[in-house]
């Protein structure tokens, strides 16, 4: 066992005596681990302050929310306090402890189209509850989160910056990237002027992001409350379209593998759109598959961005790993927009 690990679980409102430490999840932010204490099991992360460096801020966001969706009697994270009654460690490398959620499960595709259907209605009742939450209460943990022209500007500077020398072996996803940008605005404009409403959404939907029953397959709990911030229902819909509409995993090598999944696409979009069909408006109904291209290709310019600028801001596990992310996410976004007429009409038919 890891020693510091031990060491920095020993400020926290623990029970019973840690027997084991060790790494867990597939998230690419924070670095998660799975505690073993003789009496049960918590959830470790190194909180990436980095990505989040107003840490108060953001662990002040999660409390706050929790406390509100346990007394809207939805199951949610528990944080576990510091021996100092503080939600999380301070230092360097900060810290954080939640209740280890049990009997539940996450997946990394989207195979059964009921479990996705599932977290679909998760993530809409998910917003149902935020409806009622004060936004003013919210800090913005990352201003500008799918802001995608201003991701856009970002990925160009990273394109000019070119810090390691990486653009040569990327031309053509670059090329692809400057060739879209016509698309890129129509979400912002549309929050500035109202014509879209801002809402209080999660920002990072995918389905790694919420647990489901190791048994029903039911969806518990949304968790990776990093993001809770104000933001547009097509940034749910559309995030969890780009991770889980897909035949497969973010990471795919073989482009012949990446298929946008129309099965699956109605799949979530009966289950997210009939939790919010109360309060969707139509010109959100409208632009859904939209959001779904637009999450999809403004997650690739990140992936993009971060292998031009030398893989700081995404965790990767192998060599031009975010290159391949960041071209699974072309394909999608191509095969998405040559589909935005069949994703429409799925759209209504749910709807009307
Ligand atoms: P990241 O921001 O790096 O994505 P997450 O908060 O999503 O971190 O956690 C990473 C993974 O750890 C999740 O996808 C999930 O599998 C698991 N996980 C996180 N919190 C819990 C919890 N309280 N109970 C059970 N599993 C959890
Ligand atoms: C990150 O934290 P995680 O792994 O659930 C990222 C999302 C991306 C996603 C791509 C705070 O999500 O925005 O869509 O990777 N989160 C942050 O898989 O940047
Ligand atoms: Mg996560």
């Amino acid at each position: 066992m890891d020693s510091k690990l031990v060491g920095v679980l020993k400020n926290f409102e623990i029970e019973g005596k840690v027997i084991d430490v060790c790494r867990y999840g597939e998230g690419h932010i924070n670095v998660t681990y799975l505690v073993t204490t003789d009496k049960k099991r918590y959830i470790l992360q190194r909180i990436n302050n980095t990505v989040f460096p107003d840490t108060d801020g953001l662990m002040g966001n999660i409390c706050g929310v929790t406390e509100h969706l346990k007394r809207m009697g939805a199951e949610t994270l528990n944080v576990i306090k510091t021996k100092d009654g503080k939600s999380y460690l301070k230092g360097a490398e900060p810290y954080r402890v939640y209740d280890f959620i049990e009997g539940t499960v996450t997946y990394q595709t989207a195979d059964d189209t009921d479990m996705f259907a599932a977290s679909g209605a998760a993530f809409g009742e998910f917003q149902n509850y935020l409806a009622a939450f004060d936004a003013s209460s919210l800090v913005e943990t990352i201003p500008h989160f799918h802001d995608t022209p201003k991701r856009f500007r970002d990925f160009k500077a990273a394109l000019a910056a070119d810090a390691c020398g990486r653009a040569k072996e990327c031309e053509e996803e670059i090329n692809y990237v400057l060739s879209q940008e016509d698309m890129y605005s129509v979400a912002m404009d549309d929050l500035k002027s109202g014509r879209l409403p801002l809402r209080v959404t999660h920002n990072d939907t995918k389905l790694n992001n919420v647990l489901m029953d190791a048994v029903t397959n039911k969806a518990r709990a949304v968790i990776d409350l990093d993001t809770v911030m104000p933001g547009s229902t097509l940034f749910d819909f559309g995030d969890s379209i780009r991770f889980g509409a897909c035949t497969c995993k973010e990471d795919e090598e073989d482009l012949s593998k990446v298929k946008f999944d129309l099965v699956r696409f109605r799949a979530y979009a009966e289950g997210y759109c009939n939790a919010v069909k109360d309060t969707v408006t139509e010109r959100e109904k409208e632009l859904l598959p939209y959001g779904s291209y637009l999450m999809t290709i403004e997650c690739g310019m990140r992936f993009l961005a971060d292998y031009l600028a030398g893989d700081v801001y995404f965790h990767v596990s192998k060599d031009k790993h975010n290159l391949i992310r960041s071209r699974t996410q072309f394909s999608l976004a191509r095969q998405m927009r040559e589909n935005f007429g069949e994703m429409g009409g799925i759209i209504k038919e749910i709807l009307g």
